[in-house]
């Protein structure tokens, strides 16, 4: 059975974040903590906008987390502050919880969780908490701290109410739940940040949900830079419309091919049905998707489905202005992204110590980037510029990370090469424009594979 998240008694005063963190904590409420929870964002190293479509991923956490102190009390309500004054505090009713989807405020994916651990419990009444909550993660930046912040208040609820359970089982509830703030995620950030294990990078697949080392080629390192650019997913459609395509081309492609499509979702269901390979599946996208882009129309008439059907059935609350479908490159996207992934994993798994294997590594990230910005169009102006710049200062390869339209790019450098990197990379990207000058301390840094969410209790 898959183990649950540690438990550890650490000497507060030795460090300086979980300090700070216990000094507000104890401003704010006239009381110490009782237990702290720490849940770290993540960097996808290749496989991106897959999870969704059932493919697997290959991210590692990073040392950037959310941390949250709490205390438990008998009334029913939840006293919720953070550390940075953009994000207000709230106080709400544990028994009526509400996330607003129209409104993504801060504290709904802090409610995610904790409304994910409440249906998990049988609707259970909830202990009342005071929590301040710290996060480091760039926000907004395809490094995930909307998740990072769902898991650790799923794990801070279980713990505030004597229960635990497994990282597996908290990975699939903080996936199920952050869809309540409206953005239909696959599940890859809430896994990583759940079963991540320090010094290795991890190949998650889904159905059913598990994580195996992925040992990192010797010689270089993963830097992570950030466009400056910022994207929030659950304000804007961009995300969902890439999900919702995805469907599509999923429901076209079995019918296609006659299978009963109205049960599949998602474009790994159509390869396993068929019993076909991933270029197999490249060469089918080819011969029965068109490039142009599909009308409400089309996509009606070749599924034999009303408009309603298409509104109700296919098209999420927040798509239900899209006209227009470009199912031939999302597909080509998917199927290619998946064979990456899964070549990255060889290359690592066969010869992490060769000299080709960094080079092979390399061109797997390059090309996972160029289907991103030509088929899938998820980057911008900006990633694109940084990647460039990035591939200039010596990255073998380089590509935008997360979900993209601005946020963070990783770069795979050697490590011989990582000090010319980073001072190219801020005289190229940074130093001229103010903007990107006043971040780049937290916009641009060297990652290693980190842990996986936990719980401290002070010594
Ligand atoms: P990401 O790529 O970082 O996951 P999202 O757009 O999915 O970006 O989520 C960003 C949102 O997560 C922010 O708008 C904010 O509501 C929430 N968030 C991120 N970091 C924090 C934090 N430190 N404290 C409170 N909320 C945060
Ligand atoms: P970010 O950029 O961290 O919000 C999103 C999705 C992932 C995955 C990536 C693209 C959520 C919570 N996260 O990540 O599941 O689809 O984009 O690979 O929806
Ligand atoms: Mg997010």
């Amino acid at each position: 059975m898959a183990a649950h998240p540690t438990k550890t008694k650490i000497k507060i005063s030795a460090n300086e974040r979980l300090k700070n963190l216990k000094e507000s904590f104890e401003k704010k409420y006239g009381e110490s903590p009782l237990f702290y929870a720490r849940a770290p964002g993540r960097v996808n190293l290749i496989g991106e906008h897959i999870d969704y479509c059932g493919y697997a991923v290959l991210p590692m956490a990073i040392e950037q987390s959310i941390l949250a102190a709490v205390t438990v009390n008998d009334t029913k309500e939840i006293h919720l502050a953070n550390a940075n004054p953009i994000y207000k505090d709230v106080t709400v009713s544990t028994e009526d919880i509400d996330i607003n989807r129209d409104d993504p405020q801060w504290h709904f994916y802090f409610l995610c969780g904790v409304k994910g651990i409440q249906e998990h419990l049988g609707d259970a009444t909830l202990t009342g908490m005071k929590c301040v909550v710290d996060g480091s993660i760039p926000a907004s930046s395809g490094l995930s701290s909307s998740s990072a912040l769902v898991c650790c208040a799923a794990l801070l609820t279980m713990e505030a109410n004597q229960k635990s359970l497994n990282k597996v089982a908290l990975a699939e509830i903080s996936a199920r739940c952050e869809r309540y703030i409206g953005t239909e995620g696959g599940g890859m950030d809430q896994s990583i940040s759940f079963l991540a294990e320090e010094g290795t990078a991890k190949l998650i697949e889904f159905h059913p949900l598990r994580a195996s080392d992925v040992r990192l080629p010797n010689g270089a390192v993963f830097v992570i830079s950030n466009c400056c650019v910022e994207m929030n997913k659950a304000a804007t459609s961009h995300f969902n419309i890439r999900v919702v395509e995805c469907r599509i081309a999923t429901k076209m492609l079995a019918k296609a091919r006659g299978l009963e499509w109205g049960r599949l979702l998602k474009l790994s269901q159509v390869q396993m049905e068929l019993g076909a390979s991933l270029e197999e599946m490249l060469r089918l996208v080819a011969e029965v998707l068109h490039p142009e882009p599909y009308s409400r129309e089309e996509v009606c008439k070749a599924l034999g489905i009303t408009m309603e059907q298409l509104s109700t059935d296919l098209l999420s609350p927040n798509t239900q202005h899209v006209t227009q479908f470009k199912l031939y490159q999302r597909a080509r996207h998917v199927y290619g992204e998946a064979a990456r992934v899964l070549r990255f994993k060889s290359v690592c798994d066969e010869a992490p110590g060769a000299a080709t294997a960094v080079q092979r590594l390399g061109d797997l990230m390059k090309q996972s980037h160029a289907s991103c910005r030509d088929l899938y169009e998820c980057s911008c102006p900006e990633l694109d510029q940084l990647v460039e710049i990035c591939l200039e200062a010596g990255a073998v390869g380089s590509r935008l990370t997360g979900a993209g339209w601005g946020g963070c790019v990783v770069s795979m450098v050697p490590t011989d090469k990582v000090e010319f990197f980073l001072k190219s990379v801020r005289e190229l990207y940074y130093a001229p424009d103010p903007h990107r000058a006043a971040l780049e301390k937290h916009s641009l840094f060297v990652s290693k594979p980190g842990g996986g969410a936990a719980i401290y209790l002070e010594e």
